[in-house]
C-alpha cells in the first residue's frame, strides 16, 4: 500500500509536466482539477492558485504577488471578461456578480459571513482582506472561498479574470484564469460513480482510489508549484 503510494507519487513528480492539459470543457471526460492566473502590469508579477477547498465547499485560492510597496493595501478581484491579447485591465469590465448583489444593495458592504447576500462573487478581497506587501514588495494570502466553483455556471471563476487593484482603486496587473483538467482521468469511481455499484467487491479498489488520490494531490502541488516559479 505504501510502496504503491511512494510508486505514484513518484511517477506523478517525473510526470507532471504531462499530466496536465489547458482544458475549460469542451471534453466531458476532462475535469478542471485547478486554475491559475498569472498577474501582470506595471512592474507587477502574481499568480493566483484554485484547487477545491478540504472538507467544505468552494475553492481554497493562494496568492503570491510580488512588485508591491510595503504596507499598502491593494484590493484584487474577479472581473467579468477575460484579458486581451494588449493586457489591458480596463478591458476587463466589472466584478462577477451572477447573483446581483451589488446592484441589489445600494450600500454596498461585503460582510464575508454572508458571502452569498452581500458580496459579489468576484469580491475576494470583501472576503479574505486586502493583499499587503512586505519589506521585499511581495504578499502572499491563502484563504478559502465558500462560494466560487470550477463547475456550476453561476459560480464558477473559468472564463474570467484577476484583476489587482492599487490602493486609490485603479486597475495595477492582470491575468486570465485558466482551468488545468488530469489528461488521463485514470479512477473512474470520480466521474461514473463506479464504486456504488461495484459496492459488493472488496476493499481494494477504495484503497487504490485513495492511492490515486494522494498521487493528486501531490500532482497538484508540484504542478502549483511549478506555476507559481
Ligand atoms: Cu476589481
Amino acid at each position: 500500500m505504501f510502496k504503491n503510494i511512494v510508486a505514484l507519487v513518484f511517477a506523478a513528480a517525473t510526470a507532471s509536466a504531462s499530466l496536465y492539459v489547458r482544458d475549460t470543457g469542451s471534453n466531458p471526460a476532462l475535469r478542471v482539477e485547478q486554475a491559475v492566473a498569472n498577474v501582470t502590469g506595471n512592474g507587477v508579477t502574481g499568480s493566483f492558485n484554485f484547487v477545491p477547498a478540504t472538507g467544505q465547499t468552494g475553492l481554497k485560492v493562494s496568492i503570491n504577488v510580488s512588485g508591491l510597496k510595503q504596507g499598502l493595501q491593494y484590493p484584487f478581484h474577479i472581473h467579468i471578461n477575460v484579458v486581451p491579447a494588449d493586457g489591458n485591465c480596463t478591458a476587463t469590465g466589472g466584478h462577477l456578480d451572477t447573483y446581483g448583489v451589488k446592484t441589489a444593495n445600494t450600500a454596498y458592504n461585503c460582510d464575508k459571513t454572508k458571502p452569498l447576500t452581500t458580496c459579489e462573487i468576484g469580491d475576494l478581497a470583501g472576503i479574505a482582506g486586502n493583499l499587503t506587501a512586505n519589506a521585499n514588495g511581495q504578499a502572499t494570502l491563502t484563504f478559502n472561498d465558500p462560494i466560487i466553483t470550477f463547475g456550476d455556471n453561476k459560480t464558477t471563476i473559468l472564463g474570467h479574470s484577476i484583476v489587482v487593484h492599487n490602493p486609490d482603486n485603479t486597475r495595477l496587473a492582470c491575468g486570465n484564469i485558466v482551468g488545468y483538467a488530469l489528461k488521463n482521468p485514470s479512477t473512474p469511481s470520480s466521474h461514473t460513480g463506479s464504486s456504488q455499484t461495484e459496492s459488493d467487491s472488496d476493499s481494494s479498489d477504495s484503497k487504490s482510489s485513495g492511492a490515486s488520490s494522494a498521487a493528486m494531490s501531490a500532482a497538484l502541488a508540484i504542478m502549483a508549484a511549478a506555476i507559481a516559479l
